[in-house]
């Protein structure tokens, strides 16, 4: 049955740290039929689940070497026809992670091209040596010159990440329908999301030196994307009315956004970007410390959702994924208000024009992992900028604290089910260390304490899937402070107020400007506002009028 985007929310499973049935430290598919029922209970429609396929595992399963298999790292495609068939029970979907701009070097169809054969090697892009040299100029996503020699073809191949993700040639009428023919067969499974990985990469443009940056600006929403895209639409998913799509947009722009999603072009329902999610980056170097800038936070959050909206766009609304740390950490307060902070950030986001993406464990208020020593890191990033960190003159300490801010295994660490060691997660020995705080932060106490974290999300899933204006309602700017967030939702003769206040401090807010306003939700469990006219630390205040 088709659900109507507005009205439905997606969780992310970050596979590997989500539930471990077998004990050998490792999330699994198992591990996930195992927790449905709390997901029901959360209420959300959809669960993306990170790349499930055979994989070298050097970039975290987007690297992917079979396309229509399960890893036996996370079980079989018996445990996933069973996660399907329970999901499906509950009223809940799937929604897979595709990764057609590049292929793991493990991956047959790479396997043959570095055989040399032409068939192949037109599914990647091979180039010769230019004046003795690489093809172009341009730096690699994780570092170096993104082009590969192998002597024995002597040409290079383009690997935008790593190198052994190699670049997909989309120019290749055969190679696109290859991935026509891989995304119809979880189509056919009963699959009813896609997600895919950095897609605004995958039509090249000119393969010339850039002069003036890292060579993005050739590749970034590529001339041919939107073609490409629109194929893919009308090939695959778009042959049904009950598919949701997202894409993975890496330094795109609101102008492509819009392009991307307008229905009536048939390319992707919504789409990720990240501009938002470096408001705490020194002049955009995310391996610094800086507070976060409200000002440009509130610009930006505020634009898309006009902007995009204006021009029949549509937003995937979110705050976290296993790429961020966690938001409760960053543009909350962990400390001294860790439920009311998690809570205002839920409604500031979620009660937007979009669709929520909420990611495992932020339904609990789950933090950054507070790792202390540089053994407990698994994520190969900041391994490496450890060293960088350190080869620049920082002193360990100081090098620790950057990464206990910024490093992407503040949101790794294992799912925090219960206070039993290990968190309830595994059995064995998890692949990467529970965060400690699992002795008060977890899903069990969540579940039993009805003034949780855990129950305002369902209240906010609950209020988008039920109240119209919510969900359909028009955005508008409301009368925004230096510490407060505000915007209205207008629909038909309906107006819901959000009002959010992201700092520790009292904050004046003319209250009383909303006297015949009724209170729709209140992370401080307000019933009236009589005379006040300020916002209490992190509070966040929902009103609505008829
Ligand atoms: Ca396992």
């Amino acid at each position: 049955m088709k659900k109507s985007l507005e009205k439905i929310s997606v969780y992310q499973i970050y596979v590997k740290s989500f539930m471990d049935s077998n004990g050998d430290g490792i999330g699994d598919i198992p591990g996930i039929t195992q927790k449905l029922d709390y997901l029901k209970d959360l209420g959300v429609d959809f669960l993306w689940l990170t790349p499930i396929y055979p994989s070298p595992m050097n970039d975290n399963g987007y690297d992917v070497a079979e396309y229509t298999s399960i890893n036996p790292l996370f079980g079989t495609m018996q445990d996933f026809d069973m996660l399907l068939s329970e999901t499906k029970k509950r009223g809940i979907e799937l929604m897979l992670d595709m990764v057609f701009n590049h292929t793991s070097t493990e991956q047959e169809w790479f396997k043959r091209a570095i055989n040399g054969e032409k068939k192949y090697m037109d599914y990647y892009i091979f180039k010769d040596r230019v004046n003795g040299k690489e093809p172009t100029n341009w730096i690699s996503k994780f570092g170096g010159n993104a082009w590969e020699y192998l002597p024995h073809l002597n040409k290079y191949y383009l690997h935008l990440f790593d190198k052994t993700q190699a670049d997909l040639n989309w120019e290749n009428p055969e190679l696109r329908e290859e991935i026509y023919n891989i995304v119809n067969f979880w189509i056919e499974k009963g699959v009813k999301g896609f997600r895919f990985d950095v897609i605004n990469l995958i039509s090249k443009g000119e393969y010339k030196n850039d002069l003036e940056g890292d060579g993005r600006r050739f590749y970034t929403d590529g001339p041919k994307v939107h073609e490409y895209i629109h194929e893919l639409n009308q090939r695959t998913y778009g042959k049904y009315d009950d598919i949701i799509t997202v894409g993975e947009m890496s330094s795109t722009s609101m102008g492509n956004c819009i392009l991307y999603t307008q229905k009536e072009r048939a390319e992707l329902s919504m789409t990720f970007n990240f501009h938002h999610l470096k408001v705490d980056y020194e002049k955009g170097h995310k391996w610094s410390l800086k507070p976060f800038d409200f000002e440009e936070l509130k610009r930006l959050l505020i634009s898309w959702q006009i902007g995009m909206s204006n021009a029949g766009g549509y937003n995937a609304l979110f705050w976290s994924n296993h790429d961020q740390p966690r938001v409760v950490s960053r543009l909350g307060n962990d400390k001294s208000f860790h439920e009311l902070s998690a809570k205002m950030l839920a409604t500031s986001t979620y009660l937007m024009k979009g669709t929520p993406y909420i990611y495992q464990g932020e339904e609990i208020g789950m933090t950054n992992a507070y790792f202390s020593s540089i053994e407990e890191y698994r994520d190969v990033e900041s391994l490496n900028y450890y060293t960088i960190l350190l080869s620049e003159g920082k002193k360990k300490e100081e090098a620790l604290e950057i990464l206990a801010s910024k490093s992407r295994d503040n949101a790794r660490t294992p799912m925090q089910w219960d206070a039993s060691r290990n968190s309830g997660f595994t059995k064995g020995r998890p692949w990467i260390d529970t965060n400690a705080n699992h002795i008060k932060i977890n899903a069990k106490l969540a579940y039993e304490d009805k003034t949780s974290i855990f129950h305002y999300f369902k209240t906010v899933l609950n209020l988008k899937k039920h109240n119209d204006t919510l969900a359909y309602g028009d955005f508008e700017e409301g009368v925004s402070t230096d510490s407060i967030l505000s915007y209205k939702r207008v629909y038909k003769e309906s107006e819901v107020l959000v009002i959010c206040n992201y700092f520790a401090e009292v904050s004046e807010y003319p209250l009383e400007n909303f006297k015949g306003y009724k209170i729709l939700l209140s992370n401080y469990e307000r019933t009236s506002f009589g005379e006040s006219n300020s916002l209490e630390p992190y509070e966040a205040l929902v009103l609505s009028k008829y």
